[in-house]
């Protein structure tokens, strides 16, 4: 993880010393364990290649009373704000001081955001989960809302396992993204997929050596590690885990699922979450 803990905290500390001119706006919702926050940028910013111009209003969720998560899904509601996103409409987005080191990754449509942070290791302290971005007034902040917010602990992996056995198994198939067969794809999948290359160091899984040595990297119901691996490359990388939570998010902004599925393969940088393929062993 230190390869990525150490590029991300390098992209946040930029990112927290640019100076911002407009005070917080605060809209608390979830019994206070959640908060949106909002300000607005006096510099522009790069994050991932989008430039994120002077004047937009960057928003944050934080949470309070942190009782300890790996990994954590909000859906938003963000009203008429215009979200800031790549080419390919993927949001710009940051992890905080939070989820420092986790992925961070999201999804949005017709004024809904869903974005995940994927975590390698417990998280227990209380402070900003990611920020956003939108084009819009500050004024209106108090539009913008969390309705739903999911996080995921060691536990609910471990509980994701036992609930599989009472699926088929596919036999010899098994579907890129599911790395818990456990019929779902999921932050649990992604979140398996980013702990396994935490066991490695940080580094990168050959799918071969992953297979080897299956139950190191993945869990007891774990098919085949090529289900970790979403694009297909022989490898499983960071890049994986966080396709694997863009095909959660996409599924969960949009309610038809075609349509979902489009949205996943307009964003996704080749990878083949959902497929179903033999396993040759
Ligand atoms: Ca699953
Ligand atoms: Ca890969």
């Amino acid at each position: 993880m230190k390869k990525l803990i150490s590029a991300l905290s390098a992209s946040i500390l930029a990112l927290s010393a640019l100076p911002v001119v407009t005070a917080s706006a605060v809209n608390v919702i979830d019994e206070d364990i959640l908060s949106v926050s909002a300000e607005t940028l006096s510099e522009s910013l790069t994050i991932d290649e989008t430039v994120i111009p002077v004047g937009a209003v960057a928003v944050t969720v934080s949470v309070s009373d942190n009782s300890g998560f790996i990994s954590t899904t909000a859906k938003l509601d963000y009203g008429s704000f215009d979200v800031i996103t790549n080419e390919k409409g993927i949001p710009a987005v940051v992890t905080g001081n939070a989820t420092e080191g986790s992925l961070v990754t999201g999804s949005v449509n017709d004024g809904i955001g869903v974005f995940t942070t994927i975590g390698a290791k417990e998280y227990d302290g209380d402070g900003s989960l990611f920020t956003f971005y939108v084009n819009g007034d500050i004024a209106d902040i108090s539009d913008i809302t969390v309705s739903d917010f999911e996080t995921i602990g060691f536990d609910d992996i471990s509980n994701s396992i036992r609930t599989v056995s009472a699926l088929s198994n596919y036999g010899q198939y098994y579907r890129i993204g599911d790395v818990n067969n456990d019929g779902y794809i999921d932050a649990v999948d992604s979140t398996i997929t980013e702990v396994a290359i935490g066991e490695n160091g940080g580094n990168k899984i050959r799918v071969a050596d992953a297979n080897a040595d299956l139950r190191r990297f993945f869990v007891e119901t774990t098919v085949c590690a090529q289900t970790a691996d979403a694009n297909i490359s022989g490898e499983i990388t960071v890049t994986d885990a966080n396709d694997i939570s863009l095909y959660y998010a996409c599924m969960a902004a949009h309610q038809d699922e075609e349509e979902a599925l489009q949205s996943y393969r307009n964003q996704t940088d080749g990878g083949h979450c959902g497929e179903y393929k033999f396993y040759r062993g």
